[in-house]
């Protein structure tokens, strides 16, 4: 059974320049992330997989998952444990052919019909969202809001991965609405300390462990 990681640490160096996709991959991990995606929208594909690379020998060697966000060739060449994919991104089928069944596939989705066909598809997860109205991401689309996140949670098959403006006020919240796991970005990435806003966040998934 693949297991899929409850606090996802989504990497970013456009919110912030103070750390570096590997410092953040540290950090994380050591504030008790199970699971870091690297998102980088932009740059040298030679450069991407440079970093991509790095950071799954720093996630494999301190026991984190890695997950590399849209672009497979990257996760590919960096031996990623798997892709996370937008609904207009590399088709999800067509990954799972390319990754086989032990890859992590995440698909992104923010409406009941989004889910369906990332389900359809074969995803291992869902990353289901906004769930608050976030800075980080242009295109997020509405907030979902966290009613509806506890209505969907109830007929969705795989994990849900909650995503959007989650952060160390209300985490406690969205876990208590059914979700599997939260993906967060500057709530980790844009603070003093990631390390220590990562373990505020474990603190708070694992409060009832
Ligand atoms: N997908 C939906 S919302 C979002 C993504 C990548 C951004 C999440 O960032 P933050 O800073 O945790 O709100
Ligand atoms: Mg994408």
């Amino acid at each position: 059974m693949k297991e899929i990681g409850r606090l996802h640490v989504l990497t970013d160096t456009v919110l912030q320049s103070r750390f570096s996709h590997i410092e953040l991959t540290k950090q994380a991990i050591s504030g008790g992330a199970d699971t870091i995606q690297f998102r980088q929208k932009s740059g040298a594909t030679k450069e991407l997989i440079e970093i991509a690379t790095e950071m799954k020998r720093v996630c494999s060697e301190m026991g984190a998952t890695f997950i590399v966000n849209d672009r497979i060739d990257v996760a590919i060449a960096a031996r990623a444990d798997g892709i996370h994919l937008g609904q207009d991104d590399f088709p999800i089928g067509l990954a799972r052919k390319l990754l086989g069944n032990d890859a992590i596939i995440g698909g992104s989705a923010g409406t009941p019909e989004e889910i369906e066909t990332c389900v359809q598809e074969g995803v291992d997860y869902v990353g289901f969202g906004p769930i608050y109205a976030t800075g980080s991401k242009d295109d997020a689309g509405p907030a979902t809001g966290i009613d509806f996140l506890k209505q969907i949670v109830q007929t969705t098959p795989v994990p849900m991965i909650a995503i959007g403006g989650i952060d160390q006020t209300n985490a406690a919240q969205v876990m208590a609405a059914g979700a599997h796991g939260i993906a967060v970005i500057s709530c980790v990435c844009c603070r003093d300390n990631p390390a220590n806003a990562t373990k505020e966040l474990h603190g708070i998934l694992n409060a009832d462990a």
